[in-house]
């Protein structure tokens, strides 16, 4: 029987799509005369599309119509989707195509949990779509991480308790959903960052399989 479920986040641990996330955000930020850094856009990591949005204007002191508004959320995502458009499996994050073959092997289930709304054709073009039983992404949500919704649906759909589920995220507010979730938590990135993960690593190439067998029950 299987007890163990495996759910992955996907921007930051199996794809690095937040260079491209901040192109997008920074050309709309140039247009509106808002300043934008690399790390400005640290703080858009695991955050929902129009949560960013608001954030930006908040950061230029910009109050706007809610079709304005709409029409800036359309205008960047069409930038960013431009991106999306080139990639391919090379920019699958180093060793995390090892992780997910060795536990397709072991039959065990996987989900994507992602903020994203373009989640599925970004796995689609990295060609990594089939490793997923199922795909959680923000289209079917109503309340963004930290809130533990996303996590508890994908467990649902895999059929497995949440205690017996192990989330990797890369993002401060993934990991509170995670541990909100009653899951394993796994930080992928800066320990001292998500120093509330049960376990960290700074990437997948850390990350033996004898961890991974670890975890399953
Ligand atoms: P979209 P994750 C998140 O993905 C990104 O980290 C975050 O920067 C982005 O704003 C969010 O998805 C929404 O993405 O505009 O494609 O709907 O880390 O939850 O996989
Ligand atoms: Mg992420």
């Amino acid at each position: 029987m299987k007890t163990t479920g495996f759910i992955f986040d996907l921007d930051g641990v199996i794809v690095d799509t937040a260079k491209y996330h901040y192109l997008a955000w920074k050309k709309l930020a140039d247009q509106l005369g808002i300043e934008f850094s690399k790390e400005d856009n640290e703080n858009f990591k695991g955050v929902s599309r129009k949560r960013c949005l608001e954030i930006l204007l908040e950061m230029g002191g910009l109050s706007v119509t809610s079709e304005q508004f709409d029409a800036w959320l359309v205008e960047k995502n069409e930038d960013y989707l431009l991106y999306i458009e080139t990639m391919d499996e090379t920019e699958i994050l180093a060793d995390v195509p090892r992780v997910l073959s060795y536990l397709k092997e072991k039959n065990i289930p996987m989900a994507l949990g992602s903020a994203s709304k373009n989640a599925k054709p970004i796995l689609e073009k990295v060609q990594l779509l089939s490793y997923f039983e199922t795909i959680v992404d923000g289209t079917q949500v109503t309340k963004a991480k930290p809130d533990p919704e996303v996590f508890l649906i994908a467990a649902n759909r895999l059929g497995i308790s949440p205690e017996h589920c192990i989330v990797f995220e890369d993002a401060l507010a993934g990991i509170a959903a995670a541990n909100a979730a009653k899951m394993i938590s796994v930080g992928i990135g800066e320990a001292d960052v998500l120093s509330d993960a049960h376990y960290n690593f700074k990437d997948f190439t850390e990350i033996n399989l004898s961890f991974i067998d670890s975890l399953i029950q």
